[in-house]
């Protein structure tokens, strides 16, 4: 006998809207900052820099009508192609085939060479939504009407929503669209989750994003941070982590006169730290020159980098 039994029909008409988004673009496109307004909370670290994210980085939505796994990726571009630039491209292909709609940001006025790759690389059967964002940077409203007619002569996008993450618009115009390319079935994570990345993993970030924050250009991107020790003790958490340069000279500039740039970066990222535990954090920081890493493939897997 066919048909759908009671217990079918319950599960249909009773589950959530589930679903996985990967959030890809260029550097710099926005795409963390729109994945922490989504989630109402700061999960992936953000700066003015190029290449900040190098991890995907998995961010649970979930509402009274859906759970949606986003997943933040590094900025995909081919001008620089050391072994982490591949591993961090490497992540953003692979992000593409694990989900049920791809999100493409693009900044307000803005198409690049890399944004035609990337639309090159799209799952095939699988719906693209392009996210216009930072609009609030226009300086007319008027310039976003020719830019969507450029964004439509692309590809054939399911929806193309202008956002701002600062301003907070379009963003459930966003999550109603994604919705509604979801079936229903039953929730992956308990409703309160939020990542599946473990606590070490955002004090390492934090402390990545500081460096971005308060070097000059060249050193972040260098940079990686390993943390050595994570322990919980009636809620204080004591951290010992390592800045690794890949160059001598940048030991010196991250140290600074007298330890005061690294007094600096430890400081701000132990508040930081603070907020996202929210509890007290007591941190020690190094620095350690593993000379050019980022160009050993080796060096790069063992920091974690895919
Ligand atoms: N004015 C404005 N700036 C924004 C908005 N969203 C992001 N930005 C800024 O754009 C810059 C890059 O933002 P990110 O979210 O780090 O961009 P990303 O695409 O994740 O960058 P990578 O991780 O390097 O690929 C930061 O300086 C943000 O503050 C927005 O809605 N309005
Ligand atoms: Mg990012």
């Amino acid at each position: 006998m066919s048909g759908i039994s009671v217990s079918d029909q319950e599960q249909q008409t009773s589950g959530l809207l589930i679903g996985s988004t990967a959030v890809i673009g260029v550097p710099n496109a926005g795409k963390s900052s729109l994945l922490n307004a989504l989630l109402g909370t700061k999960l992936s670290i953000v700066s003015r820099k190029a290449q900040t994210t190098r991890h995907k980085i998995l961010g649970v939505y979930s509402d009274e009508k859906s759970q949606i796994r986003f997943l933040d990726t590094p900025g995909f571009q081919l001008t620089y192609k050391s072994m982490l630039n591949s591993a961090m491209n490497r992540s953003v292909s692979s992000s593409l085939a694990e989900v049920d709609v791809v999100i493409l940001v693009l900044e307000a006025g803005l198409i690049q060479k890399d944004d035609l790759k990337l639309i090159e690389m799209f799952p095939e059967n699988v719906p693209v939504i392009c996210v216009i964002s930072k609009i609030d940077q226009l300086t007319s409203p008027n310039e976003l009407l020719p830019f969507i007619d450029r964004v439509k002569s692309l590809y054939e996008f399911s929806e193309i929503i202008p956002t701002s993450s600062r301003r907070v618009i379009g963003l459930d115009v966003l999550i109603g669209a994604i919705q509604s390319k979801l079936s229903k079935g039953q929730p992956i994570y308990e409703e309160d989750t939020l990542t599946d990345r473990p606590e070490r993993f955002f004090a390492a970030e934090i402390i990545r994003e500081k460096l971005f924050h308060l070097m000059g250009d060249e050193i972040p991107y260098g940079v990686t941070v390993e943390i050595e020790e994570f322990k919980i003790n009636k809620g204080l958490r004591s951290i010992n982590a390592t800045i690794v340069v890949a160059k001598d000279a940048h030991k010196g500039m991250i140290i600074g006169a007298q330890g005061s740039k690294l007094k600096t970066i430890g400081t701000k990222a132990r508040i930081e730290m603070e907020q996202f535990f929210d509890g007290k954090v007591f941190l020690k920081l190094w620095v350690k020159v593993k000379k050019g890493w980022v160009d050993d493939s080796q060096s790069v897997k063992y920091f974690g980098y895919e």
